[in-house]
């Protein structure tokens, strides 16, 4: 016989869990009392629960686990929705217990009470109320199932104080089922073999690799049909570092903020490979105007993302690794040397902005910290202009190695998950880089870095501004800033060594290698904090409602055409 609590944590370390993101209340009293004297289950007492849930989020998304967080009821468990929601846009493996009233006092309006089921329905894979601890161990292990399997997504455990109380000694069952959620089948033979059909007729073919590959961990098997019918790739933020940003074949992110080649030749392939991609608006633009000439090939595990969208000539739902291995067998070995150069040329046109200047310039930044950073370092990216820069400037050459919450676009996001990535990775150099807008909504996780000595570097780009919107009031609301001044007020070397974390300050170029190296010997967690120049922005930009070609690179060009 053992209460709900302990037979929670039998269930976790089933599942292979062996870190735990959370912060206790109340009604969490008797997991955190089973947690006391686990010795296989580390609990990382964050500082706030919205960071629990990036924690978890960007252990997941490192290591290809799910990620596990933990609250308390009411306001515990509310302050991880949005940690949640940013999950399941990005379809990330993580399982959030939350804890609960009593099931008695359910629906009465009880102390710390929320709905949670309610609240997260719309942005959980699945989520679950408990109210028998009989039924527990089940559940616990369907949801993990259900976290990591087919496309995953976050899920949500609800579990009640008397349900956590209760004991039981029914045996955690070995295997899970759900009724009418199966396994994803092999991809259909037929609709492979006419993939590799029109693949073979195209002249022009164009891989648009999405976040599916890096979840289905299918880089070297994109990386495998690329190469042999020599096939360019384009890939979202979501699949940073699923091609090798080396590979004559990689030809760097498209969309809003990608770069112009990218979106060329998306507009000229005539066949688009879409895999594990959902044709975002801020990939697409202009939608009638995202690959007008091509057939699409659509690859995805869920095929309600298939013609969600946009048409698709060839759907083909399957896992990404074992579908695209099927179809590197299927297709012919081919030279595209003509269709490479023609994209390699207009990269030549329109290359990424690489501007030499006097002042901190973000390239600049991103390309010492490349150099200093080691051989593959992990980078947890926030939302805003250093999002953009990072994707953009920084090389990766493998999968898992850069996260950014890119569907729901959290700011806010890259401390936590930094920290999560770090405890996944141990011995791995992990960076968050943000804003100071971004790095203000959840900067208490500093604490936590310096309490467990967890050694994340975080790069602050301190413009004073909101600097990702205040580009679109520069160009498009001519200049009319309102709400976007932050101030430069803030030190933040001064308040990350409030936190307990050693802090270093860059405000000429000169110094910048030498305080990144300094940062990056730091046994511990440490800030530098880079003062740049508030007009910086990102460019080339889709301007909104245009067509991804029509690209503009500075507001010069927005405003002298007379939009
Ligand atoms: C939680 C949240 N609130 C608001 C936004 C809208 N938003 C997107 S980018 C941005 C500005 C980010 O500013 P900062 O973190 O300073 O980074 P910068 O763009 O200056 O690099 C804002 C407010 C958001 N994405 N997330």
């Amino acid at each position: 016989m053992r209460n709900g609590a302990r037979i929670l944590l039998e269930c976790l370390k089933l599942e292979g869990v062996d870190t735990i993101f959370g912060y206790p209340g109340a009604k969490t009293l008797l997991v955190h009392d089973a947690l006391y004297d686990d010795p296989d289950l580390t609990h990382i007492l964050v500082r706030h629960e919205q960071g629990a849930a990036h924690a978890a989020d960007g252990y997941a998304r490192t290591t290809g686990k799910v990620g596990v967080c933990l609250t308390t009821s009411g306001p515990g468990a509310t302050n991880l929705v949005t940690g949640i929601a940013t999950a399941y846009m990005d379809s990330i493996p993580m399982v959030a217990l939350t804890c609960q009233v009593a099931t008695g006092d359910i629906g009465s309006d009880a102390f710390q009470e929320a709905d949670m089921v309610g609240i997260t329905r719309p942005i959980t894979k699945h989520n679950y109320l408990v109210t028998d601890v009989e039924d527990l161990g089940r559940i616990v292990r369907e949801a993990f199932y259900l976290a990591r399997s087919r496309r995953p997504g976050p899920v949500l455990i609800d579990l009640p104080s008397d349900v956590l109380a209760a004991v039981s000694a029914a045996p955690i069952p070995e295997r899970v089922a759900r009724r009418g959620y199966k396994e994803a089948a092999a991809a259909n033979g037929r609709q492979l073999k006419a993939a590799a059909e029109l693949i073979g007729r195209s002249r022009r073919p164009l891989i648009y690799a999405g976040g599916g590959i890096v979840l289905a961990d299918a880089a070297q098997e994109l990386r495998e049909l690329a190469g042999k019918g020599q096939i360019p790739v384009t890939h979202t933020l979501m699949a940073v570092g699923a091609m090798d940003h080396a590979s004559k074949l990689s030809i760097g992110m498209l969309g809003m903020y990608g770069a112009w080649h990218a979106n060329k030749a998306v507009e000229q392939c005539d066949c688009l490979i879409a895999v594990g991609a959902r044709f975002d608006d801020r990939v697409t633009g202009r939608l009638n105007g995202f690959a007008p000439n091509a057939k699409i090939i659509h690859i995805d595990i869920d095929p309600s993302s298939i013609r969600k969208v946009t048409n698709t000539a060839l759907p083909v739902v399957g896992d990404a690794r074992e579908t695209l291995a099927q179809l590197s067998q299927l297709v012919e070995e081919r030279d595209r040397g003509e269709w490479l150069a023609e994209i390699r040329e207009w990269q030549r046109r329109a290359p990424l902005p690489r501007p030499e200047r006097a002042h901190l310039v973000p390239h600049l930044i991103m390309e010492t910290l490349a150099r200093l950073a080691g051989p593959a370092p992990i980078v947890a990216s926030d939302v805003g202009l250093s999002q953009m820069w990072t994707a953009n400037y920084l090389p990766f050459s493998s999968p898992r190695r850069f996260i950014t919450s890119g569907g729901l676009g959290t700011m806010g996001y890259a401390l936590p998950a930094a920290v999560g990535a770090a405890l996944g990775n141990p011995g791995t150099t992990v960076v968050a880089v943000t804003g100071d807008g971004a790095f203000q909504m959840n900067v208490q996780e500093l604490a936590t870095c310096a309490y467990y000595g967890i050694p994340v570097k975080t790069v602050v780009l301190n413009n004073g501004k909101l600097g990702m919107v205040r580009q679109f009031q520069n160009v498009f609301l001519d200049r009319r800033y309102c709400a976007t001044d932050l101030g430069s007020h803030v030190d933040f070397c001064m308040v990350a060594r409030g936190f307990g974390v050693q802090a270093f300050k860059v405000t000429r170029k000169e110094e910048l290698a030498d305080r990144l190296k300094e940062a990056l010997a730091v046994p511990g967690p440490a800030v530098v904090e880079v003062e740049i120049d508030p007009d910086c922005y990102s460019f080339p930009m889709v301007p909104p409602g245009r067509n991804s070609v029509e690209m503009i690179f500075s507001p010069e060009e927005w405003r002298g055409a007379g939009a």
